[in-house]
């Protein structure tokens, strides 16, 4: 598998989703700082609006970080990184790999930017309900959905990670103490590690 991608951006979960998930791969940089773009061809079948991260695994090319961590679950670890399709845990595993794109991204970028917050009219409601309804959700739990650990914290640990690093994580029940753990696994050192070098 080659990865496309850039040092401190979304790439950094699906680094760490690839460590998680044992499978070879290499890293290609992807320049998106730069002035003029030289982007290849290969990069761009990947991902056509040139965001990394992006993939390319055999036939398969694709980007968008929470699709590229549901297919290598899927492919590469299914019944552990991903609840089985037919199993009773799958509904609930796919709305916690959407809500970061879907609910905390949206969100946070709203807070970040001032956008007067509508919580009715947002399909992510707003700051406040998106930090409360992922916080209750960790009651009891280590991981989102218990005692395993799947892509869904890469996704979710990834938001939380990110957070706290923006000092955008308020005082939480759950969510803080869950981003520590989330830093503390094995597979997101080696991904920290990864994109010192490169
Ligand atoms: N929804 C996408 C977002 C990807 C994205 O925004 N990537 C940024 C870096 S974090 C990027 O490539 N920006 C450069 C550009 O837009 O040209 C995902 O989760 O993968």
């Amino acid at each position: 598998m080659k990865l496309f991608w850039a040092p401190q951006t979304r790439s950094q979960r699906v680094i760490w989703m690839l460590e998680e998930a044992g499978v070879d791969y290499e890293m290609e940089v992807v320049d998106i700082r730069a002035e003029n773009r030289d982007d290849t061809a290969e990069f761009l079948a990947a991902s056509p609006m040139g965001k990394v991260p992006a993939i390319v695994d055999g036939d398969v090319a694709m980007s968008e970080s929470a699709a590229i961590c549901i297919y290598v679950a899927d492919r590469y670890n299914p019944g552990t990184l991903a609840p089985a399709l037919d199993g009773p845990k799958r509904g609930n595993y796919l709305y916690w790999m959407l809500y970061t794109p879907a609910v905390v991204e949206p969100a946070m970028s709203e807070r970040f930017n001032q956008v007067e917050p509508n919580r009715q009219r947002s399909g992510w409601g707003d700051f406040d309900l998106m930090i409360e309804t992922w916080d209750n959700a960790l009651d009891g739990r280590d991981w989102i959905l218990g005692d395993q650990f799947t892509a869904a914290d890469v996704m979710l640990g990834s938001s939380a990670i990110f957070l706290n690093m923006f000092n955008m994580l308020p005082e939480t029940k759950n969510i803080g103490a869950y981003g520590e753990r989330c830093l503390a696994r094995p597979a997101n050192q080696r991904a920290f590690a990864k994109s010192e070098v490169g």
